[in-house]
């Protein structure tokens, strides 16, 4: 598989994604949205990976946002129509990934790469993370599910704050309003995530698939999130790992799941 804008690289039992167009501090283009969306497809039925990293090339950005030379003369329907396919390919393909996805933010997570962040299921950050939703400074608004992670993530009032300022906090701010989970220096940060996903990876891929589940049906319209646990908690019963967890608990043993 080759990618211009990304790289994919596989590490025991987790896979790294990174962008790679630091020049442009990471911004999504189109090209790249289908690139991640690629990678992700693929990694998602490649056994080996159990948990997935995304991250940004350079020591500036994790991604400063959507490419804005690339949406600058959209009209209304293109907007819609592009924001859609990118829901859909990217942003709510990482939220409703079946295998945990850890954002590794390194710099400025803008924008669109503030929303990628969002999607990720664990959010890292590096000491020099700004992250932010600027789009009403260009006269749009989060388009690629912003409005709706951000406000879930750290409450209405201050999601519309960032949202209306258009300004930007940084990582020991977007730590204490619970936007990421841990702060690290930029040497530290992809070493930690790398740790998080072997601890992750020792657990049962087929639980974290259904916790998955359960956990976004709880912000889904019309999905009944604790009637989603019942089901998932039910259909743990009849998976391998069930087995191979309990006899291993009951043997004294370390579970090895598949
Ligand atoms: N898009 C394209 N290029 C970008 C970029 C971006 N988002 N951000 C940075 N770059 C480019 C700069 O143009 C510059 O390129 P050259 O001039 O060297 O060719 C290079 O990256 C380095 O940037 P700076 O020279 O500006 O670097 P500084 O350190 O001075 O400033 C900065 C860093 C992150 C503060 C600044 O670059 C900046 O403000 N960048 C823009 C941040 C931003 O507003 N991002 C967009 C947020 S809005 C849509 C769906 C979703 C969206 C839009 C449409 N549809 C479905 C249609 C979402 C929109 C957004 O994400």
């Amino acid at each position: 598989m080759s990618f211009q804008n990304i790289s994919l690289q596989h590490q025991n039992t987790h896979s790294l994604i990174t962008i790679t167009r630091p020049k442009q501090l990471n911004a999504l283009n189109k090209q790249t949205i289908e690139e991640l969306n690629t990678a992700l497809l693929a990694l998602q039925d490649r056994n080996e990976t159990r948990v997935v990293i995304i991250t940004g090339a350079g020591e500036k950005a994790f991604v400063a946002g959507a490419d804005i030379k690339e949406f600058a003369d959209f009209d209304v329907a293109q907007g819609k129509e592009l924001a859609a396919e990118g829901q859909r390919k990217l942003f709510d393909l990482v939220a409703n990934f079946p295998k945990p996805v850890i954002g590794a933010v390194n710099g400025f997570a803008l924008g669109g790469g503030l929303e990628l962040a969002m999607s990720c299921h664990i959010r890292l950050a590096s000491t020099n993370a700004k992250m932010g939703l600027p789009e009403t400074s260009l006269g749009v608004i989060p388009g690629y599910g912003g409005t709706q992670r951000l406000a879930r993530l750290i409450g209405q009032g201050r999601a519309y704050e960032l949202i209306f300022t258009a300004g930007m906090v940084d990582a020991q701010k977007a730590y204490e309003m619970g936007l990421v989970n841990h702060v690290y220096t930029p040497e530290e940060l992809l070493d930690a995530a790398a740790k998080m996903a072997g601890k992750i990876a020792r657990n049962s891929s087929q639980a974290f698939a259904s916790a998955i589940r359960a956990v976004n049906a709880g912000f889904e319209d019309g999905e009944n999130g604790f009637a989603v646990e019942v089901e998932e908690f039910g259909k743990c019963f009849g998976t391998e790992d069930f087995k191979e967890g309990t006899t291993a608990f009951l043997n004294k043993t370390r579970p090895q799941f598949k």
